[in-house]
Order: structure tokens, then sequence, then C-alpha cells
């Protein structure tokens, strides 16, 4: 097959392979379309938590948005961890040279087991500019809370809360609902003019290391292949729903989900 769409990615390294850049290459690829990468940040971590983390410069971050992008021009854009203001800052001036509106914002703050992925004033500068300038932000309930400085104890409140994020100047929020302590999976959609609930199974399982990645980046490919916003969030809960399913169980803490699920390959090549 051709790549159905061109997509670049902006976010972190995660050396395991179940978060960050590599999940991202691997949900664009395994739906069909072309991923390009600027890396923001190389993480050191396996299954069990993240050893260390060093950030790429803000102009390197720049210099690859920008030459990669003049060259093969991406339909959608998804953004993931952003380490520190400046990266932040210099992601905003580059996103200004690149053509494309649909561009996703996953929050990424804390990894799985609490390691700190951005600092306070990232956070600040994502709510008070990058917000304003993304189609999507995707943040998990904690990444809401924070952001909108609003406590989430229901699907009320992520409504609640989500409310507020449009009020900071967000388009459009997607609050996943995977945090919330009950039997059922709800990830809740608002914009000014609609509000949709996404119902769908829940897993009791902990290998779901990468799953917020993983969403934004297959709901961006959904997005740079045309499809409308409610459309491309619906194929990408269910892609990632079926990935969480599919439980791979690599490594002794809290492992990947399956990013290949949706592949299969041609018979020339087994
Ligand atoms: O899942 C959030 C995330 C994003 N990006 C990188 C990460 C993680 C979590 O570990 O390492 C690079």
């Amino acid at each position: 097959m051709l790549p159905k769409s061109k997509v670049l990615i902006i976010a972190g390294s995660d050396s395991s392979g179940g978060a960050g850049i590599q999940a991202d290459i691997k949900t664009v690829s395994s739906l069909g379309s072309y991923a390009m990468t600027a890396i923001t940040a190389i993480t050191s971590q396996n299954t069990t938590g993240v050893k260390s983390i060093i950030s790429i410069h803000p102009k390197e971050v720049s210099n690859q948005i920008e030459f990669t992008s003049k060259d093969i021009e991406p339909d959608a854009i998804k953004i993931g961890m952003l380490h520190s203001s400046k990266v932040i800052l210099a992601v905003v001036r580059s996103l200004k040279k690149v053509k494309t509106s649909k561009v996703v914002l996953d929050p990424v703050m804390v990894a799985k087991g609490g390691f700190k992925l951005i600092n306070e004033k990232a956070i600040h500068s994502i709510r008070k500019i990058l917000i304003k300038k993304v189609f999507l932000i995707t943040p998990n309930i904690p990444e809401a809370e924070i952001l909108s400085k609003y406590k989430i104890n229901s699907v009320e409140d992520m409504i609640r809360a989500g409310k507020l994020l449009l009020n900071l100047g967000a388009k459009n929020v997607l609050i996943k609902g995977g945090h919330l302590k009950s039997k059922k999976m709800i990830d809740v959609l608002v914009n000014r003019k609609e509000l949709i609930l996404f119902n769908h199974k829940k897993f009791f399982t902990k290998n779901t290391h990468g799953t917020g990645c993983t969403l934004s980046s297959a709901i961006t490919t959904y997005l740079s292949r045309g499809k409308v916003l409610k459309k491309a969030c619906e194929l990408g809960i269910k892609y990632v729903n079926q990935a969480i399913g599919s439980n791979i169980n690599y490594g002794k803490g809290c492992g990947p989900v399956n990013h290949l699920n949706s592949i299969t390959i041609n018979k020339k090549f087994r």
C-alpha cells in the first residue's frame, strides 16, 4: 500500500518503545500513514520507570520541524512531550511556518510511575499560549485538573473541566476517562457547539504504558486523512482499545500496548 497521508510528530523519545515518539511512529505507520518526527527530549526508561531525561535545544527542535516540513508537507501534526517553556515557544513559532491547521496536542506531564516529564513554567506556557494554537487537546484526568485548576471526580466534572479549557482558548477538548474510579470507561469531547461522550470497554491491566501517546497519534492520523473530529476520535479510541486488549505483557512493570494490532502482513513477506 501507499501511505494515505503524512503526519509530523513533535515529541520525546521513549527508549522502551511503548510511549513517546516510538509509540507515535508505530501508530501512524500501523494505521497506514507516513510519519515524520521532531524530537524534543530523550528519555532513558523501561517498563519499571524513567532513569533520566535530556532535552534537545529549542533551536534544534525548530530546525527539525521547519526543515522537514518545507520539503514534505505534513497533513496534520501531533505534539506530545514538550519538556520546557523554551521548547514550547520554539514550537509555537515554527508551527506558524507550517501550513496545516490540524494540530493535536497531548499535554504530556507525568510518566506512569510519577516521573515528571515537564516543568511548572512549561505548564504555564501550555495554559497561556499553546492551548490556543492547536485544533484539539487530549488531556487525561490529572492533566485536565492541572490545566483547568478544577478537581475531577465524575463525568460531570470532566465536562466542566473541558468547558474551563474552552474558556482558556482551546477549540476542542477530549478528556480521557481512564483515571476515573468507575466501572465504565467514558471519554468526553467538548467544543463550543457539541458535547459527545464516548463509551467503551474498560480493561483492568497494568499494561497501559503509552496509551495517551497512541490515542493522540491515532486521532491525528485520521484527521490527516480528512476524517471529521468526532469520527477521528471514535476510530482512534477503537484502535487504542484493541491495542490494550491485545495484551502483549512485555517487561516487569507497566508494559506497552500492542500498536501492531491493526496490521496483517502480506503473504509474500511471511
Ligand atoms: O505517556 C507519556 C509519555 C510521553 N512521551 C514520552 C514518555 C511518556 C511516558 O513515559 O516517556 C517520551
